[in-house]
């Protein structure tokens, strides 16, 4: 509880953009955590499951943002924190997408081959991030793990079964592809410019890596549940 309330307390309120946004985002992925769960009848029965899963994907974000916003005041490493928060949700951002073409057939192995490329991606992302490898190399195989998700979700199986699907579930199908396109796409930037000598300019303007990645978050995680949200209310 002490700890709870320490959220609120005036010497905790960060000071700086960073640490900010960290309290921001953990209050948003609350709040939004908060109106999933509320919203599981919101699509009938049958949408039950992919409004909880979007309510997980931001409670599970909210806990970490509670801790990475600990750590960022104290000036300590948020990196562990973010890449188990990601190795968490994103998957289950794939489970998402299995789960909205399952009435249009799809097969369990979609999902595990967009949930094992998420793992490489998320993975070789936090061998370079860490510096427990190149963050050249490492960074590029999981670029390349990125395009391959990319790929099939825009060019693969997956489209032609939202296209059988139609209606509700193409739209839906549709936003989260770019979702997945340009929502996904500022997280390989925010690395780029947390890698020393790249962008270094970006660090004058009181902005660094985990404001971007914060920034990607509130849209991925949040727009990605209120996506699926409108497809429950929608299709009925
Ligand atoms: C909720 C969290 C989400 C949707 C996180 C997504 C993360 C990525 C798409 C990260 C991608 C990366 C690359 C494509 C290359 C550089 C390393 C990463 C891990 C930042």
């Amino acid at each position: 509880m002490e700890n709870f309330l320490n959220l609120f307390l005036l010497s905790d309120v960060p000071n700086d953009l960073v640490s900010f946004t960290f309290f921001i985002g953990t209050m948003a992925m609350m709040a939004a955590s908060a109106f999933f769960f509320l919203s599981l009848d919101a699509g009938g029965a049958k949408w039950r499951t992919s409004i909880l899963v979007s309510g997980l994907i931001t409670f599970i974000a909210a806990v970490h943002y509670y801790y990475m916003r600990d750590a960022s005041v104290s000036g300590d490493s948020v990196t562990f924190f973010r890449y188990v928060d990601w190795i968490l949700t994103v998957p289950l951002m794939c489970v998402e997408f299995y789960l909205i073409l399952q009435k249009a057939g799809a097969q369990k192995s979609l999902m595990w081959n967009l949930i094992l490329l998420s793992t490489v991606m998320l993975v070789t992302g936090y061998v370079g991030e860490s510096g427990l490898g190149d963050a050249v190399i490492w960074g590029t195989v999981s670029g390349l793990s990125y395009f391959v998700i990319v790929y099939i979700l825009w060019f693969g199986s997956a489209g032609q079964l939202a296209q059988k699907a139609g209606g509700a579930v193409l739209d839906a199908f549709n936003a989260l592809k770019w979702f997945v396109l340009v929502g996904w796409a500022i997280y390989p930037i925010g690395y780029m410019i947390g890698t020393d000598g790249w962008y270094d300019f970006v660090d004058a303007l009181g902005w660094n890596m985990e404001v971007v990645y914060n920034v990607g978050d509130a849209v991925n995680k949040i727009g990605f549940g209120l996506v699926i949200y409108n497809l429950a209310v929608t299709d009925k």
